[in-house]
């Protein structure tokens, strides 16, 4: 039942490692990147007012990616707890959410920190490029997210770490030791008991 969000610069690695934590501690993983990017493809109003934005590398209005994200932890898969990707962004957006967890009667268990430098999220960024062709995965693009995230994100990162709700990790290295040190720090957090790990040595992460 636990309630997490997971934040950090574009290519920290939150999607890649989102979708491993959900799955260990049985709970859904929601991107809005993902959302974002799935309406896009599917040609809907909400992808076509979002396109422009996703392009330039610039973040959504709040009031379309509150909407979205409320809408979304209404849904009953969610009622158990629920792992949050890429929001909130803005200190507007941590208002909302406080907003909503607090309509619904639950609360945040924390926020979880991955960190990387500008070289190493900027060389991952084109590197995705070559092999996904993400529109905002240009080198100008990447640049512009990367200050966003400095002025916008920082703010919030830094209002998690005031109310004592953020666990920090380092996100440098393989994908699957950025993995064990998450798991670790969760488990440090929230006890054992939450967290599903398969026993090594058939441990796939
Ligand atoms: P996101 O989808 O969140 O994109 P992102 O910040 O680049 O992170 P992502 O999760 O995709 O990448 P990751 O770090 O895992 O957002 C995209 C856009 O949507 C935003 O720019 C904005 O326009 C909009 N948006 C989303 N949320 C919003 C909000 N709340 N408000 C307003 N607008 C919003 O991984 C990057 C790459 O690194 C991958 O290729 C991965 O394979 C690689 N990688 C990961 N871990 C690695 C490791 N340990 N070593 C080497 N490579 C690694």
């Amino acid at each position: 039942m636990t309630r997490m969000l997971i934040i950090g610069p574009p290519g920290s690695g939150k999607g890649t490692q989102a979708e491993r934590i959900a799955r260990f501690l049985e709970i859904p993983a929601i991107s809005t990147g993902d959302i974002f990017r799935a309406n896009v493809q599917d040609g809907t109003t909400l992808g076509i007012e979002a396109q422009k934005y996703l392009d330039r590398g610039d973040l959504v209005p709040d009031g379309v990616t509150i909407a979205m994200v409320r809408d979304r932890l209404m849904k009953d898969d969610a009622g158990q707890g629920f792992l949050l990707d890429g929001f909130p962004r803005t200190l507007g957006q941590v208002s909302a959410l406080d907003a909503i967890l607090e309509d619904a009667g639950q609360r945040l268990d924390f926020a979880l920190q991955l960190t990387a430098d500008a070289e190493e999220l900027t060389r991952r960024l084109l590197a995705r490029a070559r092999e996904a062709g993400r529109s905002d995965d240009t080198e100008d693009v990447i640049a512009h997210r990367l200050e966003l995230y400095r002025q916008q994100t920082e703010p919030v990162v830094e209002n998690y770490h005031s109310r004592d709700a953020l666990i920090k990790v380092d996100g440098i290295g393989a994908v699957d030791d950025v993995t064990g040190r998450i798991m670790a720090a969760i488990e440090r957090r929230i006890g054992p008991e939450q967290v599903f790990l398969p026993s090594a040595p058939a441990m796939s992460l």
